[in-house]
């Protein structure tokens, strides 16, 4: 009976000791969770305001707003009219000295160029992060960000300059508004290109040339991706974020078939629709009138479009 009893507090005091280390265990897991979760508490930050100048149209602020809401952030929004000029006022270049969107202020710091800003977000909310750690995908995510800095930008910028905007602009504007417009633009190259574009639409050289270097970034994603679930590996990476605003906006403006025989790209592009679909983000890729009136236009330059891709990709 002695004996009998002595094991039953033996087991209970057994039992009592890994109760003890479980709840210990529990209590330290939760607190990590809480911190790592919270960058306020992890990274020492006060405040942490968001606030966001950029243009429900704009694809780079897109690309910055996808950013965001992968990282279930919080910001403010100041939504800028770029055809009416409001990233020309004095308060906002003081901001932005190029006078484009999108910008982010954290806290008090101000933040310009949205790939240095997904980047900025990126390292510093780093709970989901957007980078993949195995080196030779980052490089390529890398890439692909620089070929959509420097290429895709500023292509997609002069198509949909030809194709839509500049009949918008004709709309909204008297000459002498245009005129003003144009001086208005910062950049030099900037204003050549839009003027060219205004001018010649899709019989400008840059037309052209704009739709070469988007066929070749196209090759390259479908390259890169090859048999990947998102463009640099199995999870969506800020490359990801960086061309779904653009390759909705070649597929708006009627260049669909710069990916028709390009499987893993279309593929692609449906699931980064639906992810961003799945964010709850009023109009992600902008307003419905932008759409419609865009639809409007590209059915206006249907043949010269049609003619353009036969001529530049065969
Ligand atoms: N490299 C800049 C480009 C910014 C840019 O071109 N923004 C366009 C909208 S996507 C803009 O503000 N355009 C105003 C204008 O054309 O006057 C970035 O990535 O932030």
């Amino acid at each position: 009976m002695t004996y009998l009893h002595q094991g039953t507090q033996c087991g209970i005091a057994i039992l009592e000791f890994y109760f003890v280390i479980l709840l210990r265990m529990t209590f330290f897991l939760s607190a990590w969770l809480l911190l790592w979760q919270n960058p306020v508490f992890f990274h020492g930050y006060s405040g942490m305001s968001l606030t966001l100048y950029h243009s429900i149209e704009s694809t780079c602020s897109q690309k910055v707003r996808f950013v965001m809401s992968e990282k279930k952030l919080e910001w403010e929004q100041i939504n800028l009219n770029l055809r009416k000029g409001e990233q020309f006022t004095p308060e906002y270049l003081k901001l932005n000295r190029k006078a484009v969107v999108p910008t982010l202020i954290h806290d008090e710091k101000v933040l310009r160029e949205s790939t240095v800003i997904i980047h900025y977000l990126d390292d510093i909310y780093p709970q989901k992060a957007l980078k993949p750690e195995e080196p030779y995908a980052r490089a390529m995510m890398n890439l692909l960000i620089k070929s959509f800095d420097e290429e895709v930008h500023p292509s997609v910028g002069i198509l949909s300059y030809a194709i839509v905007l500049r009949h918008q602009m004709n709309e909204l504007k008297t000459p002498a508004e245009l005129e003003q417009h144009f001086e208005n633009i910062v950049d030099p190259m900037r204003r050549q290109r839009q003027q060219s574009t205004h001018a010649k639409g899709l019989e400008s050289p840059s037309a052209g040339q704009a739709l070469e270097t988007l066929g070749k970034v196209v090759s390259l994603m479908e390259e890169i991706k090859g048999d990947n679930e998102w463009l640099c590996g199995e999870s969506f990476s800020l490359a990801d974020a960086c061309a779904a605003p653009y390759l909705v906006r070649m597929e708006k403006i009627g260049l669909k078939k710069l990916w028709q025989d390009k499987q893993e790209v279309g593929k692609w592009l449906k699931r980064a629709i639906e992810r961003v679909n799945d964010y709850g983000l009023e109009q992600p890729w902008g307003s419905e009138a932008f759409h419609q009136m865009v639809a409007a236009h590209v059915d206006q330059e249907k043949t010269g479009i049609e003619k353009l891709i036969k001529e530049r990709l065969g």
